[in-house]
């Protein structure tokens, strides 16, 4: 490693995650971006009782207590909406949309926040200033004249509970059941996967369990830079010496060792804490494998102890034991190392840890579900811990770490191409309306209807669609081909930019930004990942005095889409509250919804699991049966690789906020490819030099050209890139086959010298 040349902006960060690091980054960002005034403002109402829901990620609060709960990534998140800065119509007049569009999309959302309703005009190729009025006659007119089923509705999971079901009640209202969202992208396989096995499709456990587990295994997710609140949580569990255990291609700096900038002691001695246990650098796409190790592992032991599955537990609450131990059986030993990358002896350690333990967590992320067997994996995770019976006891549970901060609220109330019948008939109910019964697209499908030319508008409610899935080779020319596309949005992203023959930018309020109606300020409410509804409350003045809700704007399409409405749409805008007692009404679990918001932290969610209750078909759990091991695409080829599309430290989502990627020591650029030092040498390559990347899959060799290789510890075998850039080699179709999740983390590629080569 000595002897490495030297590469531009690469250089080896050998710090903690977390510390003075991170404090000085907040400083960086709240000083790039906001008034050194309202700052304070923003941030101290962050999280608070009375103040607004971190729009960084969906990892949940102690009673959203009053010690201000510090975030590098939350920081960022609220000063980047907060940001002084605004897109103004000189700026647009003098910028035609074709030359936006050379911009970068860290340049396209650095502009700042959009201030008024924009309309594309092609004859001068500018985005201009409509009115609200004109904007919403326009959608309603498209609307009326095509049928309901060519139009697609998009979410993005930022959106509040009150929105998202005043939008899905406008669309079924309409007529159809198209919810692409960003779920599709995202937890799918978990919301498919664990109804299968637990009856329900969300996690188990609360944060009090984690106070009371004795292990924890965190598998395929980031949580320094993706749930950094969480470090908060897992640093306390490792200084409890609860053994936390890692399954991870890559070696990410704050499962390795974190200091908590929230510990006075830890920073003003610059030490650290030792967050994983043992650390397992499993290949990209070999977990199920991984998990199939342990469960097998725990079998043999099972047939020399008789005392390491808890019998009466699959014998009362499940269904499907035996099957899934003869697959195990039938399984061999030596396919599994083959396909994880992991040994008999490792598995074989993790399982005698797991066995030891009395209340077992799993915590898992994106490396989990976007694969083509996402779906299985989950279930194989849900299978391992009913074989110790850890469900509906203190301190275990399964910890699916969902996305944006309110991904799960949106599909609570309704945001779903497959709703169940019940749902319907209640909504109809309700409304007096009847709601179309055919199913509708999710995400990928409603593109592929894009591509095809058959679904004509698109309708997004936040997010960047184009950009956040895969193929834009494809997916760019088919959004310019629409007859509508419509962005509610508080920044300028580059799916706004692919413009339809009419294109409207409606700009909304953020989370951060006082909402007020005619009954006064309103508050809105979201679910994070353990199922706790709260209330949120922005404190901020508005951008622009121009802004509306994105409740008024979903309000003002249905009033213009459906003049003859039996839904009186302006009377759930005045007060937010009507909009949760009919979510109250029409969704379980929401019994005195208002009310219960009142109370600090709010209300969970029924989760019957936590009970040993198993809303099933048969109401059982279920020990669910995949005989594969690892993806379809067997890599039959030493040089065929699997890539790893992820996020970097500076970034959420297709939102950058700067080009660092500071704990794996990517500094002021983003074109790289992580690379297993031994690896590298088998294939000729040195630190520094440049590859192409082609997409090794029978019907597509998409390439990314002139990217950088870099050494890094990550397991042999994988390799990974930045995610949105690397998404030019993943086709649409290359995705879960049961969940319909795009595989972002296990794309069979591989490596050529580019033609011209510099370091
Ligand atoms: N600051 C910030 N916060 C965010 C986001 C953000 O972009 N920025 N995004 C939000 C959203 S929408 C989401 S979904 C979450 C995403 O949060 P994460 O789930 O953490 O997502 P990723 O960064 O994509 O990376 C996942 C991790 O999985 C590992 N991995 C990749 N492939 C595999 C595999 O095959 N097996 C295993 N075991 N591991 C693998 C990678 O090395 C990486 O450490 O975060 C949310 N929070
Ligand atoms: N290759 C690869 N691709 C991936 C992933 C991956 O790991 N690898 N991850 C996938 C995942 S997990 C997800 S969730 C998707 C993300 O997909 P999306 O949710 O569609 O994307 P975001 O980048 O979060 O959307 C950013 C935009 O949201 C808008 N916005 C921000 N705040 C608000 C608000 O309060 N209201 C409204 N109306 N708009 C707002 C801004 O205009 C901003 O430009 O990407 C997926 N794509
Ligand atoms: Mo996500």
């Amino acid at each position: 490693m000595s002897t490495k040349r030297h590469v531009p902006g690469i250089h080896p960060y050998n710090g903690p995650a977390g510390g003075w690091g991170a404090l000085k980054a907040t400083a960086i960002a709240v000083k790039t971006q906001m008034d050194t005034l309202v700052a304070p403002k923003a941030l101290l109402n962050t999280n608070q009782p009375d103040g607004f829901d971190c729009p960084g990620c969906a990892w949940p609060d102690k009673n959203h207590h009053s010690t201000f709960q510090f975030c590098e990534n939350g920081a960022k998140a609220v000063t980047w909406e907060a940001t002084s800065r605004r897109v103004t119509a000189e700026f647009l007049s003098k910028t035609p949309v074709s030359t936006l569009l050379t911009r970068s999309d860290y340049e396209l959302e650095g502009y700042g926040r959009l201030t008024q309703p924009l309309r594309y005009n092609a004859a001068t190729d500018t985005l201009q200033p409509a009115s609200w009025e004109q904007a919403f006659s326009l959608i309603g007119d498209t609307l009326q004249g095509i049928p309901p089923e060519q139009a697609e509705f998009y979410t993005s999971g930022r959106t509040s509970n009150e929105a998202a079901y005043l939008y899905q009640l406008m669309v079924r209202e309409y007529g159809c059941n198209n919810f692409p969202d960003c779920s599709n992208m995202c937890h799918e396989a978990t919301s498919v996967g664990l109804p299968h096995s637990i009856g329900i499709g969300k996690g188990t456990v609360s944060l009090e369990d984690f106070d009371k587990t004795e292990l924890i295994i965190s598998i395929g997710h980031n949580p320094g830079t993706n749930h950094p609140r969480m470090m908060g949580t897992l640093h306390e569990a490792a200084r409890r010496n609860v053994p936390i255990i890692v399954f991870n291609p890559m070696k990410e700096r704050a499962l390795e060792r974190f200091a908590d900038p929230q510990n006075p002691l830890e920073m003003a001695t610059y030490q650290s804490t030792d967050i994983a246990s043992s650390y397992y650098q499993v290949k990209a796409g070999g977990d199920a494998a991984a998990l199939k190790g342990i469960a097998k592992a725990l079998l043999e032991a099972e047939a020399i102890n008789q005392d390491v599955l808890d019998h009466p537990f699959i014998e009362e609450h499940t269904l499907g034991f035996e099957e899934f131990a003869d697959d195990l059986r039938a399984t061999s030993w030596q396919a599994i190392e083959q396909a994880s990358g992991l040994s008999v002896e490792q598995l074989t350690r993790v399982a005698e840890h797991y066995a030891n333990s009395k209340a077992t967590i799993i915590t898992y992320g994106m490396g989990i579900t976007q694969h083509e067997h996402g779906t299985e994996n989950v279930q194989l995770i849900a299978s391992l811990l009913l074989m110790r019976g850890n469900f509906g006891k203190a301190g275990a549970g399964i910890c699916p770490l969902r996305g944006h901060s309110n991904v799960q609220g949106n599909r609570t109330v309704g945001i779903s191409e497959k709703p169940t019948e019940r749902f319907l008939q209640d909504l109809d109910h309700f409304f007096g309306i009847r709601s179309p019964r055919e199913h509708g697209h999710d995400a990928a499908a409603a593109m592929e209807a894009i591509i095809r030319g058959e679904s004509k508008a698109l309708i997004c409610l936040g997010g960047n669609f184009a950009v956040a899935l895969p193929d834009p080779q494809h997916c760019f020319p088919a959004l310019k081909a629409l007859e509508l596309s419509v962005h509610i949005a508080t920044k300028l992203n580059r799916s706004h930019l692919l413009v339809a023959k009419e294109t409207l930018i409606l700009p909304c309020l953020g989370r951060t930004e006082i909402d007020r109606q005619v009954t006064g300020p309103q508050s809105i409410t979201v679910e994070d990942s353990m199922s706790m509804v709260h209330a949120s409350a922005g404190k901020l003045k508005p951008a622009s005095p121009a802004l509306l809700s994105e409740i008024a704007i979903v309000a003002g399409i249905a009033q213009a889409t459906l003049p003859h409405s039996r839904v009186n749409y302006a009377y759930y805008v005045e007060d937010y509250a009507r909009i949760r007692d009919a979510i109250e009404a029409t969704i379980p679990g929401f019994t005195q919804y208002n009310h219960r918001i009142e109370q600090p932290g709010g209300f969970r969610m029924p989760l019957p699991p936590t009970q040993r209750q198993w809303p099933t078909p048969s109401g059982r759990a279920h020990f669910m049966v995949y005989p594969g091991l690892n993806e379809d695409h067997a890599l039959t080829e030493q040089r065929v690789f699997r890539l790893i599309t992820l996020r970097s430290h500076d970034q959420y989502n297709t939102t950058l906020y700067g080009l660092d990627d500071r704990y794996r020591g990517v500094f002021g650029r983003r074109d790289v490819l992580f690379m297993n030092p031994e690896d590298m040498s088998e294939q000729g390559l040195e630190h520094g030099d440049m590859v192409d990347i082609v997409t090794a899959l029978p019907d597509c060799q998409a390439k990314m050209k002139q990217i950088t290789v870099i050494e890094y510890a990550i397991a042999k075998g994988s390799v990974g890139a930045y995610y949105p850039e690397a998404n030019i080699l993943i086709p649409l179709s290359y995705r879960d086959q049961q969940s319909g999740t795009p595989a972002y983390k296990s794309l069979p590629v591989t490596l050529l010298a580019s033609a011209t080569e510099t370091a």
